[in-house]
């Protein structure tokens, strides 16, 4: 093993770009021989956290279940990047607390609502609009910001490739090798 096992956290609107970044990150670190594996919220959400909707309360059971499940991969030795919105900021301190400190990593996707609303890459936002999905992240249920997130990337503002970069380099700065 021949780095650090991280946990790489991308909390964000729906549509601000956290699978993307996430399969791009993923893509790079398989190219210098780290083993990662991707935490989709939505993607578990058709297994282990199916019995989950968008309450408060699930949203909090998914976050929890996310980074107990991210903690055993990480004590396998591989790389966690977690794309899930996590909205609260409690949810996301109490799963960086089961973490070692410099293995958590949180990254704040930051994107406009009125882009991520733009992009609306499933028709989500259009629907949530119309009354047709309760407590959708941005329009009727909240998101707060990470106040001292580790990284911020700005996709409406930034290419992906620098993204991805400034993510290597910061993994790189802090000990993944
Ligand atoms: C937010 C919702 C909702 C509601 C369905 N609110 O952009 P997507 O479509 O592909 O990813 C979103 C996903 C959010 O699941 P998470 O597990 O990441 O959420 S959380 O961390 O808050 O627990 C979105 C879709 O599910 N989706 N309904 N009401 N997003």
């Amino acid at each position: 093993n021949g780095h650090k096992s991280k946990i790489v956290w991308f909390t964000g609107l729906s549509g601000s770009g956290k699978s993307t970044l996430a399969v791009h990150l993923e893509r790079e670190l398989f190219a210098r021989g780290v083993n990662t594996y991707i935490l989709d919220g939505d993607n578990m959400r058709l297994g282990l956290n199916k019995d989950l909707k968008f309450s408060k309360e699930d949203r909090k059971e998914n976050i929890r279940r996310l980074s107990e499940v991210g903690k055993l991969f990480v004590d396998a030795g591989i790389v966690v990047l977690v794309s899930a919105i996590s909205p609260f900021k409690k949810d996301r301190d109490e799963a960086r607390k089961i973490f070692k400190t410099d293995e958590f990593i949180e990254v704040y996707v930051k994107c406009s609502l009125h882009e991520c609303e733009r992009r609306d890459p499933k028709g989500l936002y259009k629907k949530a609009r119309a009354g047709l999905i309760k407590d959708f992240t941005g329009i009727s249920s909240p998101y707060e910001p990470p106040e001292y997130p580790d990284l911020i990337l700005e996709t409406d503002k930034e290419s992906i490739k620098n993204m991805v970069t400034r993510l290597i380099d910061y993994l790189v700065d802090n000990g993944l090798f």
